[in-house]
């Protein structure tokens, strides 16, 4: 068992052999150690309430990832205003892709997701579906939407469903249902402070927590994942300077339209291994590689 668990805390994303991560916003020791630490102040409040239900700020602190059979677990440290504000999440899981968001994507979240067309990510960064959320209102709900972002536009997209504050992520009454369960605890007042500078998000423990079929990213075992995130605004219309991997200081990016990544500094994305790749650090994995051997 040690063996297994000393190989697993070397990967870039915890396998299989460790405990599934328990759904509910705040980090699991499971997920090891972050993928990815912002490094710049936020543009968009420092969250100082301390509550599980309810933030003045939105700040992303960090992310982790975990891997069990057949699905990919996600953490996002930090805290997302309650103020509708908008998680965006962009994933690169197979060929093809949208470098540059096109406006003829499937109209989800009041047209939200062409709202940001004319958006560039780095080179080498293609993303295949983006999976987005947004919280407010008293009690508070948190809200989410999925898409397919096809090469040629025009793939499936619709609303996920909605969820409380540190749920356990079953997400109601949505229009389509790809396998994707999400939380958020929001009591984070650690990790950035306010302002624009370089910043420090380490050490946060409570965020968006998400688990994705492996379906709903293009197949049981995809190939290589890159995963980009940012904070948006309400209307899915002005970045923040939340951004992870991060932009290494600098004030909000403002028009998603305009935003070019590759004209920040260092890449802006995150890449993680296979889960088919990470299905041989757990300890059957392990096993079968030393009969192999024998
Ligand atoms: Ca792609
Ligand atoms: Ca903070
Ligand atoms: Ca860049």
């Amino acid at each position: 068992m040690k063996t297994a668990y000393a190989i697993g805390a070397l990967s870039l994303c915890a396998g299989a052999a460790v405990a599934q991560p328990i759904l509910d916003g705040t980090l699991d020791a499971s997920y090891g150690a972050p993928l990815s630490i912002q490094n710049t102040s936020t543009s968009f409040g420092n969250s100082t309430l301390g509550v599980v239900d309810f933030a003045n700020g939105s700040e992303l602190d960090g992310f982790y990832c975990q891997s069990s059979p057949g699905f990919l677990h996600l953490f996002f440290t930090g805290n997302l205003e309650s103020n509708f504000n908008k998680f965006e999440l962009f994933v690169d899981s197979k060929a093809g892709g949208q470098g540059t968001l096109r406006g003829d994507n499937p109209d989800v979240d009041f047209n939200g997701l062409n709202r940001m067309a004319g958006l560039t990510f780095d080179a080498g960064f293609e993303p295949d579906y983006w999976v987005s959320c947004t919280g407010g209102g008293s009690p508070y709900s948190l809200f989410a939407n999925y898409a397919e972002l096809l090469t040629t536009g025009g793939g499936m997209g619709g609303y996920l469903g909605s969820t409380t504050a540190a749920s356990s992520g079953v997400l109601s009454g949505g229009s389509i249902a790809p396998g994707i369960s999400m939380t958020i605890n929001n009591s984070n007042v650690g990790g950035v402070g306010g302002g624009t500078g370089l910043d420090s998000g380490a050490g946060v423990t409570t965020g968006i927590e998400i688990s994705i079929d492996l379906a709903a990213l293009g197949g049981g075992d995809p190939g290589s994942i890159k995963l980009a995130a940012f904070i948006n605004g309400g209307g899915h219309d002005f970045l923040s300077n939340q951004v992870l991997a991060g932009i290494g200081g600098g004030d909000h990016l403002g028009e998603p339209s305009l935003v070019n990544f590759n004209r920040i500094a260092g890449d802006q994305f995150v890449s993680i291994p296979a889960p088919g790749a990470l299905a041989l650090i757990g300890l059957g994995g392990l096993v079968s590689a030393r009969r192999r051997r024998a």
